[in-house]
């Protein structure tokens, strides 16, 4: 009993030495988990950044201009978050100290971005990383004629139309 009772300790701890969070997320730009279209159903991805995956790098594309939620929480130990264009340059960060969660809030116009993911130092963390973007509706048109009301828009029309019978005349 004791010596089976041994073997399944030894075996479990086999196990958990050689059980590591799976990299699912690239080094590199190029190696970037590619999330597709952002869209505003939350997505959260679990993963993992230390001393042997020292960056995470996600790509997501918005169709449209868009308010962004980017979060990563559940830390055990300091992680940034950046955000980056489709050239890879750099457009925002949070580097929150400790396990304090790292987030972006802001708006993007319609394109590819990236986010990298990093250990703040010789540390070693979990993460998990939620993400979201709210279509801004665009009400205010671009050009004067969209802006106007409709009221003066049909005023406008029968003046429009005023002035044709004139000159039919
Ligand atoms: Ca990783
Ligand atoms: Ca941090």
């Amino acid at each position: 009993m004791g010596w089976e009772r041994q073997t399944t300790l030894f075996l479990l701890t086999q196990i958990h030495l050689f059980q590591t969070v799976p990299d699912n997320a690239g080094s590199s730009l190029n190696r970037a988990k590619n999330i597709g279209n952002l869209g505003s159903t939350e997505q959260t991805f679990s993963d993992f950044v230390g001393t042997g995956d020292t960056a995470d790098y996600y790509q997501f594309t918005l169709t449209a201009p868009s308010q962004v939620n980017l979060n990563v929480g559940d830390l055990s130990a300091d992680a940034n978050l950046q955000l980056l264009n489709q050239s890879g340059s750099f457009l925002q960060g949070s580097y929150n100290t400790g396990t304090t969660a790292e987030s972006i809030n802001t708006i993007l116009a319609a394109g590819t971005y990236y986010l990298n993911v990093y250990p703040n130092g010789v540390i070693n963390t979990n993460y998990n990383l939620k993400l979201k973007a709210t279509e801004i509706i665009d009400l205010a048109g671009n050009t004067l004629r969209v802006v106007l009301m409709p009221k003066k828009n049909l005023l406008l029309k029968r003046l429009k139309l005023s002035l044709e019978k004139v000159n039919l005349l």
